[in-house]
């Protein structure tokens, strides 16, 4: 949909684009978003980028075109001084926040991605709902025809040996038990601080497809998924992250954030 100032290009189904989305949700920032089809939407994020990242979030923001979920926060907090701040502007606690938000980036995105799209694969379950949902019916045709090689790239790129979605398995808990260990176990808290941040947000939205939590595109009632995917989900919702991560989804995904001051 197109939208006078800020246009999102994104992959629905990808969890770095629903970072952006709640970042912009977060600082009150409307916006419109140009659905992409994975694999030919290079053509277009080269094109914009002048032959750079080519991936997706990207944000063109009054003609400025910006790439990486990280740089387009960062640009975010720069543009609009007098929108909710979700990175403190200096300080101890906006250290902590850049340290959480690069590690929550890795731990959750890398490996969140790889561990839940082997389940996915391994198990059978029909992706074309979850990538192609959000588009009219002619691209959903197209898109069917599409997943097979989508599928083989995914593989390809993001290394789904099995040894690589086991280390995906162990480093995707450790960031969980990091999480639990920064809200000191209360799923109320924030990771920094008393408002909703950049960390809050990478947090919750890259373990989003792993948890499905209500409020998030990944909850799908009544569709199926992978039994590794249930199993894991249930053991997580018992404990302080699940319940954290539901939490933030409830609370927080759908105003905008108070903002740190100062
Ligand atoms: N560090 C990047 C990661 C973005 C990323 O990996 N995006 C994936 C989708 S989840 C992508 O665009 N893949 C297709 C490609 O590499 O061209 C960010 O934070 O934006």
């Amino acid at each position: 949909m197109p939208h006078p100032e800020r246009t999102l290009y994104q992959f629905t189904i990808s969890h770095y684009c629903e970072k952006t989305r709640w970042n912009l949700d977060a600082k009150g920032l409307s916006y419109g978003v140009e659905n992409l089809i994975p694999g030919p939407h290079r053509l277009l994020t080269k094109r914009l980028t002048k032959g750079g990242r080519g991936t997706v979030p990207l944000l063109v923001d009054r003609g400025n075109v910006v790439t990486d979920s990280t740089d387009i926060a960062l640009h975010l907090e720069r543009a609009y001084p007098s929108a909710p701040a979700l990175i403190p502007a200096s300080g101890a606690e906006r250290e902590r926040v850049l340290e959480l938000e690069a590690f929550f980036d890795e731990m959750a995105g890398k490996h969140v991605r790889r561990w839940v799209y082997a389940q996915l694969f391994g198990s059978g379950v029909d992706i074309t709902p979850i990538m192609f949902g959000a588009f009219p019916p002619p691209m959903r045709l197209l898109g069917r025809a599409l997943v097979p090689l989508i599928k083989q790239a995914i593989r390809r790129q993001y290394q789904l040996t099995p040894p690589k979605v086991e280390e995906s398995r162990v480093k995707l808990l450790e960031g969980l038990e990091r999480l639990e260990r920064e809200i000191q176990g209360d799923p109320s808290r924030y990771l920094v601080g008393a408002s909703l941040s950049l960390a809050d947000i990478t947090a919750a939205s890259l373990y989003a497809p792993l948890l499905a939590p209500e409020g998030s595109p990944y909850h799908r009632p009544g569709q199926p998924t992978a039994p590794a995917i249930e199993e894991m989900r249930a053991a997580i919702n018992a404990r302080p992250a699940g319940q954290w991560l539901a939490r933030r989804y409830q609370e927080d995904r759908q105003r905008p954030a108070r903002g740190f001051t100062g």
